[in-house]
Formats: structure tokens, sequence, C-alpha cells
């Protein structure tokens, strides 16, 4: 018999003790039985242990803390659908490496095939969505950190899932007294050191593939999509000055003083709108790194011309962007842009070929064209999702980190400008069923976080708020522009009768009560004025998270933003 006298007991406090030793930062733990012993492991190791209801929140939550910590953050389940509730953030997770692990306590091996309840097969059940998955079954000997060692590894790739079977007995004879457990602080480093980890560098190839590039006078656009490590400065200046640079607002490719262009939608508006072959604007070579490209109409654009593609990503995954497979180049992005700025650096003394230079001046003689007509425009809109997105933007206060709900509002932040850090969506899969969460998440790690979302994203995620503690430093506005107002930006919904009923989903909720429910402060706002006011008091400290529910007329706001692309597009 084991000390405990709970082998359960015993084989999750050596995995929350092997996860602690691996740089774990904190667990979302959701209430049950089968994962008693996880619970109560953690909570005895002193690891910041959050409490929430909704298993496929608290697994956002936790993604949420990863992506503000830069560190792995848990996320525990009791057996049986609980533990297919992880599935949609160990999806977008995957997609963009952050270092989440999903523990879902299990039966003993066998137990769903045994007229037992709440079981199902649980090993591997999410393999598709992990860079790997592993089975803690009481390992004997060196099994155990041998397999820890394999975790460490597979987390700097993206999220892991460890399926752990417990029989009974769950919890220990006898009352135990645990120490009080206070609410995670903002921290100013990495809460377990151990996770400060050497980037995997690019292979040498790639260095010299951008060593030829810029000997050649290669055209070269370095392109990228969400991803979570904030990029360095200098790096980018060097290849800013080689490289063309585009990309999301989320991409980290926003940095103080290096040129870059983020509205690629309206970008490519104005380039097709001026009737400008599209070879024009052709590359030679283009790397890629993050989740997929909002502007889906530069990235199809692209796709109809001929360049090499490389991806760069520390999964070494290859998704064919364009018209041709790309080449992976499995790294950080950090490293690679590392190495690329070396390249660059040993061409410093040399001018830019005159081909590269007069392609890159096409780009920005467009770019500032549009930047410089982008306010005029949008002072000639009426009150609509577009002004409410400026007055948002433009009052952020430094040192909030700002979350996108991934419908309209990642769309409309293209075109304000924002860094430092970069905004987070989650683009990886586009689920709306996190960001709220996730949201959350980052506020529970302790930095201030501001969400721009929708309201059917908000009411989607509603369960973000069962959560034990409820950050204070958090604000969410909500614009409620009455339905998914993306439906009105996609061609096709209009075309079949059925946008307001079906795709748009028109309704009338309420969100007061639902603010009500969770002890949020909710104020709504209908007009410019109203939300200007609100929002000079806003950012400041309060006993509890704040909603603005921002009231916007869904079909003029889709009207507004259609006649400010035509403004700008000129
Ligand atoms: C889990 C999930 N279900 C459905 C969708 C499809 N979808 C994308 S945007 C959207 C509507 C979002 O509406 P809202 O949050 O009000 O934002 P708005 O479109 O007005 O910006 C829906 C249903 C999705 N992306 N994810």
């Amino acid at each position: 018999m084991t000390a405990s006298g709970s082998p359960a007991l015993e084989s999750a406090n050596a995995l929350a003790a092997g996860l602690s030793s691996i740089g774990l930062g904190a667990v979302v733990v959701s209430p049950g039985s089968r994962n008693a012993p996880l619970i109560q492991a953690f909570v005895e190791l002193g690891t910041q242990v959050i409490v929430a209801l909704d298993e496929r929140s608290a697994a956002h939550h936790a993604m949420g803390m990863a992506l503000a910590l830069q560190q792995p953050v848990a996320v525990c389940c009791t057996s049986g659908t609980a533990a297919l509730n992880h599935g949609p953030a160990l999806a977008e997770a995957h997609r963009v490496g952050l270092p989440l692990i999903s523990l879902t306590a299990d039966r003993p091996h066998g137990a769903h095939n045994t007229w037992q309840s709440q079981t199902l097969v649980q090993d591997r059940v999410h393999e598709k969505q992990v860079s790997q998955s592993f089975t803690w079954d009481h390992p004997n000997g060196d099994e155990g950190p041998s397999m820890l060692q394999d975790m460490a590894q597979a987390l700097h790739r993206g999220p892991i899932h460890v399926n752990c079977p417990f029989d009974v007995p769950l919890y220990p004879k006898g009352k135990q007294q645990h120490k009080a457990v206070s609410p995670p602080q903002r921290p100013s480093q990495p809460v377990n050191p151990d996770w400060n980890r050497a980037l995997q560098a690019p292979p040498d190839w790639f260095r010299s593939r951008l060593e030829a590039a810029a000997n050649a006078g290669e055209k070269v656009l370095l392109l990228g999509g969400t991803q979570p490590v904030p990029l360095s400065v200098s790096f980018l200046r060097c290849w800013s000055r080689f490289a063309l640079i585009a990309g999301d607002s989320t991409s980290g490719l926003f940095v103080h003083g290096v040129p870059a262009i983020s509205a690629c939608d309206r970008w490519l508006t104005a380039w097709q709108k001026g009737g400008r072959p599209l070879q024009d604007m052709a590359p030679d070579l283009v790397v890629t790194f993050g989740a997929p490209l909002v502007s889906r109409r530069l990235r199809d654009a692209l796709a109809t011309l001929d360049f090499e593609h490389l991806h760069l990503g520390p999964s070494g995954a290859e998704p064919q962007a364009f018209a041709r497979p790309p080449r992976a180049v499995l790294c950080d992005v950090n490293a690679a842009l590392e190495a690329g700025a070396a390249a660059f650096k040993s061409r410093n003394d040399t001018p830019i070929a005159s081909d590269v230079e007069t392609w890159q001046r096409t780009w920005w003689d467009l770019e500032d064209g549009l930047r410089a007509a982008h306010n005029t425009a949008v002072d000639a809109a009426p009150w609509s999702d577009l002004r409410a997105h400026r007055c948002l933007h433009q009052s952020i206060p430094k040192g909030w980190d700002l979350h996108l709900g991934n419908s309209t509002p990642v769309r409309y932040a293209q075109l304000f400008e924002a860094s430092d850090p970069h905004p987070w969506s989650n683009r990886g899969v586009a689920g709306i069923d996190g960001c709220n969460s996730t949201a959350v998440g980052s506020a529970l790690a302790g930095r201030p976080t501001a969400l721009i979302t929708g309201e059917l994203g908000f009411l989607y995620d509603a369960n973000a708020f069962h959560i034990q503690p409820l950050p204070q430093s958090l604000r969410i506005a909500v614009i409620h522009n009455g339905g998914g107002g993306i439906f009105r930006w996609i061609d096709g919904p209009a075309e079949t009768g059925l946008l307001e009923s079906h795709f748009e989903w028109q309704h009338s909720t309420d969100l007061r009560p639902l603010c009500e429910l969770h002890g949020l402060i909710h104020h709504r706002i209908h007009d410019e004025a109203g939300l200007q006011e609100a929002l000079r008091n806003w950012w400041a400290p309060s006993p509890a998270p704040q909603v603005l529910e921002i009231l916007t007329p869904g079909a003029e706001s889709a009207a507004a933003y259609a006649r400010y692309m035509e403004a700008v597009c000129v």
C-alpha cells in the first residue's frame, strides 16, 4: 500500500510535481470526482489553481493564461464528455503553438466497456489537435521522468493531452487542511523560470536562401498571421530594408518603428479598384508564419501568382496557402527572424536592387494614400460599428492587452494601429466559442485585458464568467449590432433570403441580466458621445469586470464599412 493509501493520489502527486518541474505556470480545474486526486495534488503543491465550471471555457481560460504568461498552463477535468470539451481550445492552441496541457481524469483502462457511467474512450481522443498524447497510468521507475521529458519537448511545439486513469479511492482518509489560495498577481517574469527555453533555430539552408535572395535582388514578402510570441524589433528592422512586411495586427509584426501593412483587405481592394495587374505586386519569395491570414482576399490573390513559399513555425506545419506547397522551416519565428537579420546585415552597406526598391515603393505608395484618406473617411461615417471601433482603439491605455472577437472586431482592428503588446484573437481555428474565456485567462494571469467582441460571441461563451476567482482588471466592449454582423460582409448569405433569420440571427437579447448573473458591471451605450463619456472612467480600477454594451445599427454598420472602403480606395 502507498503512503497515502491511494495509488490514485500518489500517481496524481507525481504528475503534478513533474509538470511543475517542467515549467507549469498555473492550472484551471473543473469540479468533478474522478479528477479529485489531481485537484488535491495541485493545491497541495501550491500551484495557482483557478476553478471554472465549464470545461470548454476552462480550457480557453488556461490557453489565455498560457498566452499571457508565455509558459505552459494546464486544464484538468473529470471523465466522460468533460474530456471532449477541452477540444476547441486544444485545436486553437495547436494551430497557434500555445503550451496548453489537457489533463483528463479517467476510470481504469477498459472501464467504458464494463457498463460504468461517465465513460468513453479517452486515450488519444484529442490526437489530431495536440502535438503529443500521453497516458499517465501510475508510471513506474524511469517511466514517469522520461514521459515528462517528452511532454516538455512536445509543449515547445504546442498543446499536449495527458489522460490519467485513476481507480478508487480518489480521496484521502480523514479531513485535510490546505493552505489558503491567493489570486494570481501580474507576473514580472515567468512564474516558473524552468520554462525559459532556447529558441529552435532554423536549418542553415534558410539563412543561405535569404542571403541568396538579397544578393540576387529578389522581392521578398514577409507575411504573418496570428502567433503568440512578441517579435524582436531589431530583427524586424533588418528585415524591413530587404523585405516587404505585411500581415495581421495579431501577428506581432507591428512593432514601433518598423514599416508594415496590416489592412491587407483594404490594400488589395484599392489595388484591384485601380485596375492594376496582380502581376505587378508579385513577390519572388514569400515567407509566412502563424495562423491563416485574416485577409482571405490577399491570400487568394497571391495564390494566382507564381513564387517560392517558405512557412516558418515550431510545429513544422506546411499549409498550402498558395498555388504550390510551401517548404516548411521548422523553427521558432524569432529564431528565423534572427537568421534572416544576420543574412541581410551582411549586405547592409550595399544599395537595395532597384527592382526591389520600385516594387516596395509600389506597395507603399498605395498604402500611404490609404492611410492619408483613413480619418476623413471614418469621420464621414454615421454612428456605426466603424465609429465605435475607432473610439475603442483610441482609448485603450498603454499596458493593457487587447483581445479581439474573431468575427468583425479582428477585421476592424486591421484598420487601427496597435502594438506592444500585439493584440490577440483566436484566429488559429477562428471559433467564437472561447473569446471571452481566453481574455478572462489573460486577466487571470495578472495582465489588465480589454476584449472587443460581438454580442453573439459574448453570449456564446457566457460560461467564461463561472470562474473562481473572477479577475477585476478585465474590460469587455460588446458591439451589439443585433446579430452576426460578419454575415453582411460575406458574399452569399444575403442572396439566400435567409440573412436576418438564419445567418445574422437577429435577436433582441438583453445583456444586462446576463452581466448581473455573473456580477459584471454593465453599462449600455447608444451613441458616440455616450461611448466617449463612458470610456473616460472605464479603465480605472473597479471591484468587478466591466462590460460596455454598445448598441449599433447592423445594416447601417455594414453599409458604413462599404462606404468607407469606397471612399479610401480611390
Ligand atoms: C464555434 C463557432 N460557431 C460558429 C461560428 C461561425 N460564426 C463566425 S462569426 C459568427 C457570428 C459572430 O457574431 P458576433 O459575435 O455578434 O460578431 P459580429 O459578426 O457582429 O462581429 C458566427 C456564428 C464560429 N466561427 N465558431
